[in-house]
């Protein structure tokens, strides 16, 4: 069984998380999500337009996704690849190199973000 895991705030889920959680779990058996906390969004400086508890539950909706469990702050990646007995951890290029350090743990892969579309730029939408 081999496990994948990635992170992220997934806030008004679009076709560019729904692409990298495909690609992530075509590079193993088991897809593992952690979906940020409002909490730590705040330390994110995020302003979610979705409560965690909903986000966490259209995460759970996707097919690709196996298990969600909560983000809470940065420093629990290598606790969560040890957990969940992680062979890849897999994110998004905008965070190239950022996660080095868990190449002692499992591999690394960051993937290309899919262009055109960003919560930044449904939220600028809405706004109007
Ligand atoms: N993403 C993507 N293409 C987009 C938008 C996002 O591939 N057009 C990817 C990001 O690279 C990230 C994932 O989707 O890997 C989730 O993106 P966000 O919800 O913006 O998460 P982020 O704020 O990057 O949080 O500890 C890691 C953080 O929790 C990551």
């Amino acid at each position: 069984m081999k496990t994948v895991l990635t992170y992220g705030t997934f806030d008004l889920l679009h076709y560019g998380h729904l692409e990298i959680l495909r690609r992530a779990k075509e590079l193993g058996d088991r897809l593992v999500v952690g979906i940020s906390t409002d909490e730590f969004n705040q330390v994110k400086g995020k302003n979610c337009q979705i409560s965690y508890e909903k986000r966490k539950e259209f995460l759970e909706a996707v097919e690709y996704v196996d298990l969600v469990i909560p983000e809470s702050e940065w420093e629990q990646k290598v606790q969560d690849v040890k957990n969940n007995e992680v062979d890849v951890f897999v994110m998004g290029d905008d965070w190239k190199g950022k996660f080095d350090y868990l190449t002692e743990y499992c591999d690394v892969v960051y993937l290309p973000r899919t262009l055109g579309i960003s919560t930044t730029k449904l939220k600028s939408i809405l706004d109007k």
